[in-house]
């Protein structure tokens, strides 16, 4: 049920080209009619790919709706996932950002300026894709950061409603405002605008490969979030784990896409055997044994490495999405750790409780991008300013080299108005 592969034949990275020319040409489509017609064109879209009928009213998720949403979910689960976004919340306070001044002793001023995004957008995908736990990692950083309008878009079910556990999720990670259109037509609408939904200035959140090939058409307009692509996990391990508990994070992973990628990379057979065994234990108490199964089928594997180091050189060339240390000095092994979007250290820290409690986002970098992308931060929903104050001391000091270099670029305008200032004498005015 799980290939046995050494540190050579391991890859567990994907094609990174997204979509076949007909996906793309049928996303550019639905780009374009969304962005000549507007609302007229995400209706017909929803009525096509959703079966359901919308118009003006109907697009947004009214104050009622959220109530309801309240009243069909258990008070346990509004508990628990009250209890996560505080938790997500106080983690990601800690990035806030300071923006910062430097005054010098000739009078100027240099500086950097952090300012939160306008507006963002979320993408929430409907059906079994989505988390509620997914929409509080999108939305509160975005809070914290200050974005003041957040916009979530999620296709309707059958009936015309949102699950209403989206609903409560939305609501408590502080969304303001919720339209029920999924698809590239959803993302065409938070990038363009239309006459119900005003335009925003990033787009963030997974979806299908049309939202994937939507994003990237938009990008330059509107800021895009990473493109993710499906869930994977490695467990680095040696004789000291327990097999019970690599097998279970392993299938925690594999149980969510048949295409997410499993993989334990050990320095020992006898554990390799027997998370073998684990896994097929594990594995059929399930209840989506079918997807877990197919995932470790095709894309899991087993590597038997001959030393720890070698084991560790395997992890920095995949480049996991997440991490779990369950060897006997995690804390020690960690330094040697270059490239991982999460890290889970001990046997004590199974994935979940990263996807759900700990704090840190769960959204990462996925196929091999933690070696230069991070987990969605704040700094995902800020952007900087530099600030630059003169004085006319200062000026004078460091004219004729700026001098020197615009015209070294041709650029007699850029000398100019440098020359310009220099030739007036303090105080002096143009009349
Ligand atoms: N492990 C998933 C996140 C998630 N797990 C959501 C449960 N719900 C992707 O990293
Ligand atoms: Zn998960």
């Amino acid at each position: 049920m799980i290939r046995r592969l050494t540190s050579d034949t391991l890859d567990t990275r994907r094609q990174t080209e997204v979509g076949t020319p007909e996906q793309r040409e049928r996303v550019t489509h639905i780009l374009h009619t969304v962005k000549h017609e507007g609302d007229a064109a995400l209706f017909r879209w929803t009525e096509t790919f959703d079966g359901v009928a919308l118009d003006r009213d109907r697009l947004r998720v009214q104050g009622e709706e959220v109530k309801r949403a309240y009243a069909e979910t258990s008070e346990e689960f509004v508990t628990a996932l009250r209890g996560a976004a505080e938790r997500i919340r106080v983690f990601h306070e800690r990035q806030r950002r300071t923006s910062w001044w430097e005054a010098k002793d000739d009078g100027t001023i240099l500086g950097q300026r952090y300012l939160p995004l306008a507006s963002v957008g979320i993408y929430v995908p409907g059906g079994r894709a989505a988390y509620p736990s997914s929409v509080l990692m999108n939305a509160i950083p975005a809070k914290v950061a200050g974005v003041e309008r957040i916009t979530m878009v999620t296709p309707p079910e059958k009936g015309g409603s949102v699950h209403p556990a989206i609903l409560v999720a939305a609501d408590i990670a502080g969304v303001t405002e919720i339209y029920k259109v999924g698809g590239a037509q959803a993302v065409a609408a938070l990038a363009y605008g239309t006459e119900s939904i005003p335009r925003v200035d990033k787009i963030v959140g997974p979806g299908n490969i049309y939202v994937a090939l939507a994003k990237q058409s938009v990008f330059g307009l509107v800021d895009i979030d990473m493109i993710a692509g499906p869930s994977e996990i490695v467990v680095l391990a040696d004789e000291t784990a327990d097999p019970a508990f690599v097998a279970a994070d392993l299938l925690s992973q594999a149980e969510h896409d048949p295409l997410a990628s499993a993989v334990l990379v050990t320095t020992s057979t006898a554990l390799a055997d027997a998370v073998e065994e684990e896994l097929k234990r594990q594995c059929q108490r399930l209840s989506r044994a079918d997807i877990a199964a197919q995932s470790l089928r095709d894309y899991g594997a087993i590597c038997v490495t001959d030393c720890l180091g070698e084991g560790i050189d395997v992890v920095n060339r995949l480049a996991p999405e997440h991490l779990e240390l369950m060897v006997e000095d995690p804390w020690g092994v960690l330094g040697r750790i270059t490239h991982a979007g999460a890290v889970f250290i001990g046997p004590y820290s199974p994935e979940p409780v990263g996807d759900y409690w700990a704090g840190p986002n769960h959204i990462l970098p996925t196929n091999g991008t933690a070696r230069f992308a991070s987990p969605l931060s704040v700094d995902d929903f800020v952007k900087r300013s530099s600030l630059i104050a003169y004085s006319r001391q200062a000026l004078e000091r460091d004219a004729e080299r700026i001098v020197t270099l615009a015209e070294s670029e041709g650029l007699g305008g850029h000398a100019e108005a440098i020359r310009i200032r220099l030739d007036r004498r303090e105080g002096e005015s143009d009349e």
